[in-house]
């Protein structure tokens, strides 16, 4: 399996599509934890990505077509993730990567897994002004709200957002989780967040402890 995940974060790395979406079929085939696939196979591929871009060893084009492959390798795994969830949970969660940042792997990860454990996801999308974020916890009345935020220059914004829900009356209805590359768990505890995760993994922990599961 070892050797599988190292081929499928070659091939997205070097957005080989084929060969991507080969290997993930492969790894489904041969039993391995799609959970597995998606932390240690994509979203490893994409930070090892972003350090070459760092580098300058690859370019922006390159970073958006691996962005684009590794959605449809999710897409080959969200099926095998939703049937192995074992517990069903029941509650709602509203998504969103928050305004000026159009980073949503991360994200779509995150809503993936909570999905594995019976969460009702309704994903607002990227780039999501607070407003937007606002009237969605209004209207969906969910248990938990989760903010993406991938740049220094963004992460502010899920300060915002919780100002803005606590003005709408609506702070005590909903959690309010944080993530994204940048995002620590001091930074949620200072804007009074209620939970922080740095991975999809234990975003689902999180989620569950939060809403007393
Ligand atoms: C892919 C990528 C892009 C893609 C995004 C495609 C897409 N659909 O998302 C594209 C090419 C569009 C892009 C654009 C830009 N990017 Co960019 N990008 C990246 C890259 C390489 C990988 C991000 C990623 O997808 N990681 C994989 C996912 C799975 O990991 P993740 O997002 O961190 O999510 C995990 C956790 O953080 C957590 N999590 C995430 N969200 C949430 C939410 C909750 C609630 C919880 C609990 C947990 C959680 O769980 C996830 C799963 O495990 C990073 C490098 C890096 N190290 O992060 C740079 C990076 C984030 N980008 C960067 C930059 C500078 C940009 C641009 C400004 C570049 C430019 N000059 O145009 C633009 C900005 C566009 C904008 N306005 O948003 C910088 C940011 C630097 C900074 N200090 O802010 C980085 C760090 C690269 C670098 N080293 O310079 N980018």
């Amino acid at each position: 399996m070892e050797e599988l995940l190292a081929t499928l974060r070659d091939s997205l790395i070097g957005s080989r599509r084929d060969a991507a979406l080969a290997v993930t079929a492969r790894l489904l085939e041969e039993g391995a934890p799609p959970e597995t696939i998606l932390q240690e196979g994509l979203a490893a591929a994409m930070i090892e990505l972003g350090a070459r871009w760092t580098r300058g060893e690859v370019y922006l084009p390159e970073v958006v077509a691996a962005a684009t492959l590794f959605e449809r390798c999710n897409d080959l795994l969200e099926p095998a993730l939703l049937s192995s969830g074992v517990e069903r949970t029941g509650g709602r969660v509203v998504l969103a990567t928050v305004k000026g940042d159009l980073h949503d792997l991360g994200k779509n990860m995150v809503g993936a897994m909570l999905k594995t454990v019976g969460f009702e996801v309704h994903d607002i999308g990227k780039n999501a002004p607070v407003d937007t974020i606002v009237a969605a916890v209004g209207e969906v009345r969910p248990e938990i709200l989760g903010l993406s935020a991938l740049l220094t220059t963004t992460v502010p914004e899920q300060r915002r957002v919780i100002e803005a829900l606590a003005e709408a009356g609506l702070r005590d209805s909903v959690k309010v989780m944080v993530g994204g590359a940048p995002v620590t768990e001091t930074w949620a505890a200072e804007i009074g967040a209620d939970g922080f995760a740095p991975d999809a993994p234990r975003a689902v922990q999180v989620a569950l402890a939060i809403t007393g599961r």
